[in-house]
């Protein structure tokens, strides 16, 4: 069934403008490491989720599933676990490689903002779905999707005042596994969010410029 759409909200006069104010909008986005111990209205998390999930996926299958912690104790257990696996990565079997791509983004084993920051976002996709009587279904693009989902939530956060950071530990099973969710759900990322700690500081980095990473055929 089809109905009809009334594109959103701008005159075609403004179009160009809004387009140029995102662009700084966006360009003040940065991943932070070191949160405030402000503790943001949780409906602010609970509107961007929305938001997320009016991304577009395969089928429209809406492959994906967002689990909020604030708890600190579960913070501090699923910190202690990422902390094991980090130590795996970054010591026990490290690639050199990788760990020096890393290096001027100032990350270590230790993962103090999974206790710091005051919302945790645990992010998961379904290949499938199996409904009440066991029967499965098919999803598409899954991950591209909840890739997609992501983006509109850190987005939605920015746009909303707080900083997020996206956090994939190599190995993210536990993930799933502490929260109990469902055996044919896949841990996509954890996200932070909340405001930054004073002195939070981040890296000097620089992105591509628009010339770097977009060809025009007009
Ligand atoms: N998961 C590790 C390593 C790491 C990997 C990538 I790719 C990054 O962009 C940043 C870190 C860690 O979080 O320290």
């Amino acid at each position: 069934m089809l109905e009809s759409y009334q594109t959103p909200k701008f005159k075609e006069s403004q179009l160009l403008e809004v387009s140029r104010e995102l662009v700084p909008i966006f360009k003040r986005r940065r991943t932070i490491r070191h949160f405030s111990d402000f503790k943001p209205n949780r409906e602010i998390i609970m509107n961007a989720i929305q938001v997320a999930g009016l991304a577009p996926s395969g089928a429209n299958k809406q492959p994906w599933s967002f689990v909020i912690i604030e708890k600190n104790e579960l913070k501090k257990h699923l910190r202690d676990l990422a902390e094991k696996e980090e130590y795996r990565f970054y010591v026990e079997k490290p690639n050199k490689q990788w760990i020096k791509d890393l290096s001027h983004l100032h990350c270590n084993v230790e993962k103090e903002f999974m206790t710091q920051a005051p919302y945790l976002i645990a992010i998961f996709y379904r290949h499938f779905e199996i409904d009440e009587v066991g029967e499965k279904s098919t999803n598409y693009y899954a991950k591209e999707s909840a890739g997609i989902a992501t983006g509109m939530l850190i987005s939605a956060l920015h746009l909303s005042g707080l900083s997020t950071l996206t956090y994939t530990p190599k190995r993210m099973t536990f993930l799933a596994n502490e929260l109990g969710r469902p055996a044919h759900e896949r841990t996509f990322m954890l996200l932070a969010a909340g405001l930054p700690h004073e002195k939070a500081q981040v890296p000097v980095i620089t992105k591509k410029s628009l010339q770097e990473i977009c060809d025009t055929y007009s």
